[in-house]
């Protein structure tokens, strides 16, 4: 068996990278665990358009009959919003999905190696996992955390959900050595708000100079992850109290119903669209095609730098 009978490369995908043109990828969780139904496939192909009319190739990925798939047609984005049976997909649960045949969306994580695999080396979400709060006794630690550490893709985020002990998230990034560069802001944010109270490594306010930093870091062959903290647009920000209180009763329902592992970031994304009447929701459609706006341009930035 070879590495490549599993993988399902789009044709346009295919032509872009052989080209040499901008791809960003995008995780396929958000449309099937993070965003109820229709807002998933709605936001996916929202941000696919983004990433077009930002000039560059966008590839959705996710696994579909044991296929790891790089850029989805909007019918298979659809089967992933809608079909029953489709799991999160971590670094750990990509063997299982494959040999079994079966249909996944991929976090961060599984998204992140798949594209380093192809040679992608952007990637669009709405928020990284991260240390959960309590994490330091529970382990609850994303994955994301280690394949951050690990794989080379520049990731664009509206930082990390409050509901995330995100100063443990920050420190865990940087013992592994992963830069966090807030762009357009010297703080990292807080998903549905633009702020944390936590600093940024560095701000970085301009496309080029992004691009050379990422480069660089890979260049100097220090391989892993650049994280980009890109803030929800001001206009669409929550209300910080409002965010927290329904994060705060959110977190104590997961922990009253005995939720735990790859559950609970769904549950806690679900209950806050709930307990914030929709708002949660719109905040979170909105950052995500910030953030692939973003993506698009940084990775134009990167095409452009290896011209010269
Ligand atoms: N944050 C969000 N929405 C999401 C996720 C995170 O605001 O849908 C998803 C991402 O795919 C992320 C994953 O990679 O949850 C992290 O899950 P876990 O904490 O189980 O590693
Ligand atoms: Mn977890």
């Amino acid at each position: 068996m070879s590495e490549h009978q599993h993988f399902h490369i789009a044709e346009e995908v295919a032509g872009a990278l052989t080209n040499g043109a901008p791809v960003v990828a995008l995780e396929s969780t958000l449309i099937a665990h993070g965003l109820p139904h229709p807002a998933g496939a709605e936001t996916a192909a929202a941000a696919e358009a983004e990433i077009r009319s930002g000039g560059a190739m966008p590839a959705t990925i996710a696994v579909l009959d044991g296929k790891i798939r790089v850029g989805l047609t909007a019918a298979e984005i659809e089967r992933v919003a809608t079909s029953g049976d489709v799991a999160k997909l971590s670094r750990r649960d990509l063997p299982t999905a494959v040999a079994g045949r079966s249909n996944g969306a991929t976090t961060v994580a599984a998204t992140m190696l798949i594209a380093e695999r192809v040679g992608i080396e952007v990637l669009a979400t709405g928020g990284i996992g991260g240390v959960h709060r309590g994490g330091e006794t529970s382990l609850d630690v994303s994955a994301d955390l280690q394949e951050l550490a690990r794989t080379s893709v520049a990731v664009v985020c509206a930082g990390a959900k409050s509901m995330l002990d995100i100063g443990r998230t920050l420190e865990v990034l940087e013992t592994h050595g992963v830069p966090v560069i807030g762009f357009g802001t010297g703080s990292f944010p807080a998903f549905y708000a633009q702020d944390s109270g936590f600093g940024v490594d560095r701000q970085v306010d301009d496309f080029g100079e992004l691009a050379r930093l990422i480069r660089v870091k890979w260049d100097l062959g220090l391989s892993g992850a650049v994280l980009v903290a890109n803030p929800i647009p001001p206009e669409h920000e929550m209300d910080h109290d409002d965010a927290e209180a329904a994060v705060e009763a959110a977190l104590s329902e997961a922990e009253a119903a005995g939720i735990s592992g790859s559950k609970v970031t769904p549950f806690l994304l679900g209950r806050m669209a709930e307990l914030t009447a929709g708002s949660s929701l719109q905040a979170n459609i909105e950052l995500i095609l910030n953030n692939a706006r973003v993506a698009a341009a940084l990775s134009v930035a990167l095409a452009a730098l290896d011209m010269d």
